[in-house]
């Protein structure tokens, strides 16, 4: 039998041999992780493995797919239930950015802290918006609904599967190994020629819009590996020549400890994709719509961190367009463009954000797990019954908890960062009205509040220090 986190395990591993063998470059990014994370291990011990354990983290991915409907996207919530992953999270990407993304998002992945610490693997969800009259008018809409009420994801063979994984908890060896064959096709980019005019009329809209809208198959289009240092990521993948995006999305590098996430890319590369014209005859073409990123992640903030880090990110668009073309000649090769802007960031961030993990805590930023410190030499006193106190004394150690999550401003970086054309959007238009609830409403099934998750994991470890120290009085 094959539990569903051995499922999840094996998926994740083999959709990154598919994805390294048809795109290359991702094989650069995750061999030249790996050796960052062995250099940062070997430089720093034990504190290197502070956010996850080194194995954890060397086998940590997550994916991005996009599909067209509610009805694909619980064919998707099926498929990932399977393998014990749930949707967490409500991102609004089409306001996010000035280009037009015509998507709403979640993320799939598991949601308590032994599966978190078996396998993490996560995959980023997004979903098209036909209703929205700011991108698409009622005509196109009407043919874009019907062009993707007609095609078909998921074979049901693979669906029966994931319904029974989800039952059950496991499979048999063999139902396992068809349903890992059915689950790694269905993400792999398919050779069927394009319409060619259909997919311009919708890349028109927005390049996103073709790329869910203008096929009839999804792909996973890009998979991210975890790496410990990202800016030495950046300095080594551009030594080797491959030109990433020109900065690092999310907070700084800067002295205090690593908050939420931090991620970097390299543009989709062109690869060839077969179009039937008009007169219906085929010709080759490109596509460029798979792409690789890496990220680094941190500790997870509370609503209140999160408010924080959302207004030192209003300042510094505020500042940065006082200093429109950049700062002073770069210094060094890795931070060229957006050098301004990092110091700046970097400044911001050392005035607002405390510098050590012990006054996140005491501030209610960020979030942790707390453990009764065993061996404590005892004076005979009773412990005080404030956490503060407790961790103050010595009486209890606290453990960040990591971020496993996505930003839906970093998001849109990512995006926007593959998107040719400006696309366009119509602002005049009031736009269709999407939320969690929505989201929820339509997949038939509860998309999950990650603060709720942080908190409920922090409140556990609380009530576990409160029993053993036995400070209720007992
Ligand atoms: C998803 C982009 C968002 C991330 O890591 O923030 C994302 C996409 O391009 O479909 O994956
Ligand atoms: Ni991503």
């Amino acid at each position: 039998m094959i539990s569903q986190w051995q499922l999840r395990a094996a998926f994740a591993a083999r959709l990154s041999d598919m994805y390294g063998r048809e795109v290359p470059a991702y094989t650069t990014l995750v061999d030249v992780s790996r050796e960052v994370n062995e250099d940062v291990l070997r430089a720093q011990g034990a504190d290197a493995e502070r956010l996850g354990s080194i194995s954890r983290v060397t086998a940590e991915r997550h994916g991005a797919i996009r599909v067209g409907t509610p009805a694909e996207l619980s064919q998707v919530a099926r498929v990932f239930g399977a393998l014990g992953m749930h949707p967490v999270g409500f991102y609004d990407l089409r306001e996010a950015a000035a280009s037009a993304i015509p998507v709403v998002s979640t993320a799939f992945r598991p949601v308590d802290g032994e599966e978190l610490a078996r396998n993490p693997f996560r995959v980023f969800t997004s979903m098209l918006t036909p209703a929205d009259p700011r991108f698409f008018d009622a005509d196109l809409r009407s043919r874009l609904e019907a062009f993707l009420a007609a095609r078909e994801l998921f074979p049901p063979e693979l669906l029966a599967l994931a319904d029974r994984a989800v039952a059950e908890r496991e499979l048999p060896d063999d139902e396992a190994e068809r349903f890992l064959q059915l689950a790694v096709a269905a993400f792999e980019l398919s050779t069927e020629p394009i319409d060619k005019v259909w997919y311009e009329t919708l890349e028109r809209i927005s390049a996103v819009a073709a790329d869910i809208g203008g096929v009839r198959s999804t792909h996973i289009n890009h998979l991210t590996p975890r790496v410990l240092d990202i800016d030495e990521l950046y300095r080594r993948m551009t030594e080797r020549g491959i030109e990433m995006i020109d900065a690092i999305q999310g907070p700084p590098q800067w002295k205090g400890p690593d908050l939420l996430l931090r991620q970097t890319s390299f543009r989709a590369l062109a690869e060839p994709r077969a179009q039937r014209t008009e007169d219906g005859s085929v010709i080759s073409g490109a596509l460029r719509v798979r792409f690789g990123e890496v990220e680094a992640r941190g500790i997870a903030v509370t609503r209140e961190g999160r408010a924080l880090y959302d207004h030192l990110l209003g300042l510094l668009d505020q500042r940065a367009a006082l200093h429109p073309d950049g700062g002073p000649p770069c210094s060094s090769e890795a931070e060229s463009l957006g050098d301004d802007r990092t110091e700046l960031a970097r400044t911001l961030w050392a005035e607002h954000v405390p510098g050590t993990e012990r006054e996140l805590a005491a501030q209610g930023l960020g979030y942790f797990t707390y453990h009764v410190v065993p061996d404590r030499p005892g004076d005979g006193s009773r412990p005080p019954t404030g956490i503060d106190d407790l961790v103050e004394q010595g009486w209890v150690r606290a453990e960040p908890i990591v971020y496993e999550d996505f930003l839906p401003r970093s998001a849109a970086g990512i995006f926007q960062s593959n998107l040719s054309g400006e696309g366009s959007r119509d602002n005049a238009q009031e736009g269709a009205a999407y939320d969690s609830e929505w989201l929820s409403g339509a997949i038939d099934r509860e998309v999950l509040d990650p603060f709720a998750l942080y908190e409920r994991q922090q409140n556990e470890s609380l009530a576990q220090v409160a029993q053993e120290l036995r400070l209720d009085g007992t």
